[in-house]
């Protein structure tokens, strides 16, 4: 039994339409149009594949196939949300992988011993609230009212506000949460992101570990001043203390060691003029390691530094909002051998590997056995209109994936 690459081309060419910059990569932030656009077509491709179709209060769509049982059930999918100029495949991948796996079994009317649940999820990225997992981490019960009001995008629109304009209920969203023994099983394929898989010319990448990630948002105050003006010496600039930040961010990483991660990502100064010494800026750090320590001490160093950075000069200041806390995930060996298993019968080649970037599967691993499958990223490309994968990859991941979730729905 094998997936339709025909079809898993025309889920992926479709829904790349669906976003805010065309000709400029995928731009699909959650509750915007673009959501809903991608929200119908995945719903209506569900449908047609004979699932029963629904919404859990987060905004997840969940197709469900019965079983002979009534659980637990098998769960698989990704997110359809995208970063700003992002790619086709980032998440979209697993999506269409889920939905084309449910139209497969349909063809061949298999009813499973345990039920499965197609899923598709949102705001993994934070693209436009700044937190990310977020559909994953409803389903885990992680999300606090307090996320809920006080994350907001660059219109100042809440997440609360954005889910109530888009006719979800936020007051709701603890509805979201799954038992643990409501679920047997959850499978994510995803693209690598990377260069290992392509360099190294392995079909599938069997991923062991997931990175612990800490984000913030900050917000530097000092003094907007005349540039000419005022003396060197009699300055609150916020910029001075930000810069001085963003070097610090990358030495910690680099002094933490270990394959750990600092990233400024996005940055605001204002009032924004050449002639006004900067009063204020926001700008995020994105902290990573597979170590819980590391990561810790990644998140002690960088805030010192925050810290030391705006005592330097009298009348700066600063806040921080933890944005995303998300520990270091250890996969199931047990799903990850079933997968080899199935790659191994299919002649397809596999290794095991860690994952840098972060991924509901580490929020559903808290719940259940998580399993996470990359296929190979041309160039080692994501987030930026260039990402790629070959068709001819993405199905080789797609059948070994239907072969694992098959033998995991059998009760095998
Ligand atoms: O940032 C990440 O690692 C993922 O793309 N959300
Ligand atoms: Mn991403
Ligand atoms: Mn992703």
């Amino acid at each position: 039994m094998e997936t339709n690459v025909q079809r898993i081309k025309q889920d992926i060419e479709q829904l790349a339409q669906f976003t805010a910059t065309p000709k400029e990569g995928v731009t699909r932030f959650s509750f915007t149009p673009e959501d809903r656009a991608a929200r119908n077509y995945i719903k209506d491709e569900m449908q047609r594949a004979g699932l029963a179709v629904s919404e859990d209060a987060a905004g997840t769509v969940i197709g469900r196939r019965q079983g002979q049982v009534e659980g637990p059930t098998v769960m698989l999918g990704s997110h359809f949300d995208s970063v700003k100029h992002g790619g086709a495949f980032d998440g979209t991948a697993g999506v269409v992988v889920a939905m084309e796996i449910a139209r497969v079994l349909n063809e061949h009317n298999i009813t499973t011993h345990y039920p499965i649940e197609f899923i598709a999820m949102i705001e993994e990225e934070g693209g436009r609230f700044g937190g990310g997992l977020f559909a994953s981490r409803a389903m885990a019960g992680m999300v606090t009212e307090e996320e809920l009001i006080g994350h907001c995008d660059e219109a100042g629109v809440s997440l609360a506000q954005a889910m109530r304009e888009f006719g979800l209920d936020p007051a709701n969203i603890k509805a979201a949460q799954r038992r643990p023994e409501e679920l047997k099983a959850f499978f994510e394929l995803h693209v690598e992101q990377g260069p290992i898989l392509e360099s190294e010319g392995t079909a599938l990448g069997l991923v062991e570990a997931i990175v612990g990630l800490k984000t913030y948002q900050v917000k530097i105050t000092g003094r907007p001043d005349h540039a000419g003006t005022t003396p060197i010496h009699m300055r609150a600039d916020a910029l001075l203390a930000a810069s001085e930040v963003v070097q610090q961010v990358r030495q910690i990483a680099r002094d933490v060691g270990g394959g750990a991660v600092g990233t400024v990502g996005k940055m605001e100064v204002l009032p924004g003029a050449s002639n006004i010494v900067p009063g204020e800026v926001h700008f995020t750090v994105d902290l990573r390691s597979h170590r819980e320590s590391a990561l810790e001490e990644l998140s002690q160093r960088f805030q010192a530094a925050l810290k030391e950075a705006c005592s330097k000069e009298e009348g700066l200041s600063y806040t921080l909002t933890t944005k995303l806390d998300a520990k270091p995930a250890q996969l199931s060996d047990q799903l990850r051998n079933v997968i080899a298993e199935e790659a191994k019968a299919r002649g397809i080649s596999a290794k095991t590997m860690i994952s840098g970037a972060g991924h509901d599967t580490q929020i559903m691993a808290t719940l259940t056995d998580a399993a996470l499958i990359f296929v190979p990223s041309k160039g080692g490309r994501s987030h930026c209109p260039e990402e790629w994968t070959d068709y001819a990859d993405l199905k080789k991941g797609a059948d070994v994936l239907l072969g694992a979730v098959l033998a995991v729905a059998e009760g095998k």
